[in-house]
């Protein structure tokens, strides 16, 4: 059976009383923390790709880490990052081309320009979706958020041959993913409002999405998500 469609069983997290795994030992490491939205990006493309077998998952505690992911691993001490061939390598959005590029499996981006064009745009703007999102929560959340996710419904707009960004799944939905799925669980429950609601689009690619295998099992946890959210964004 291929790996994707055996149910994986997540490693438990290392933290500050476990000793590193035999590091630069050829094996290619994930570091994660399976509620970081930017370790989510790199979970789905090492799922969607089929690397479960070649990309092993290794979570740190983030709230006791191991001193040693600092000193051995990654000295920006965050997650995601990527131990392959000897070295380590951060930041989500650089991990996604990474392993697009040097791995095997299905493509992340068409060949099409003008999807590939559109795809850059997108990408670069989602740090901008998230800030303005955030700094939402302390003003009219449901007028100034609402804006972005407009953006994401006329997004959805441009190409209709399939209910993705691009028509057909690609990068620029693995990286607004984790980010969508947990606005939507936070303004459901913080202000009772369905930010699908009046946006059929945003509502179908959500749905579509909630239907691919490699994003399944990476799915945040509300009960993690909305006390820190809460504390994080609104105390
Ligand atoms: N720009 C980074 C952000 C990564 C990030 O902020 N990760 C958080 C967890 S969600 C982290 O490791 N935080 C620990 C820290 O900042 O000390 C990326 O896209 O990979």
């Amino acid at each position: 059976m291929a790996a994707s469609a055996v149910e994986e069983i997540l490693p438990p997290y290392l933290d500050s009383t476990s000793e590193p795994p035999p590091l630069f030992d050829g094996t290619t490491r994930l570091y994660v923390h399976f509620q970081c939205p930017y370790a989510q990006r790199v979970w789905i493309v090492r799922n969607y790709k089929g690397l479960q077998d070649e990309i092993k998952l290794v979570p740190i505690d983030l709230q006791n880490r191991p001193a040693w992911y600092k000193e051995k691993v990654y000295p920006e001490n965050k997650v995601p990052a990527l131990e392959h061939n000897g070295k380590v390598i951060g930041e989500s959005l650089d991990l996604i081309k990474y392993i697009d590029a040097n791995f095997k499996g299905p493509a992340l981006l068409p060949d099409d320009p003008a999807k590939k064009k559109f795809a850059e745009e997108l990408i670069a703007y989602c740090d901008t979706f998230t800030k303005n999102v955030w700094s939402s929560f302390k003003g009219d959340p449901i007028k100034q958020a609402g804006a972005e996710f407009d953006y994401l419904e006329k997004a959805l707009h441009k190409f209709d041959d399939g209910p993705f960004f691009l028509g057909q799944f690609s990068e620029v939905d693995i990286v607004y993913i984790p980010f969508v799925e947990r606005f939507q669980i936070f303004f459901q429950e913080e202000w009772k409002y369905d930010i699908t609601s009046g946006r059929p689009n945003l509502a179908k690619w959500i749905e579509e999405i909630n239907k691919i295998d490699a994003y399944k099992p990476t799915k945040c946890d509300p009960n993690h998500l909305i006390p820190f959210y809460r504390s994080r964004f609104l105390a």
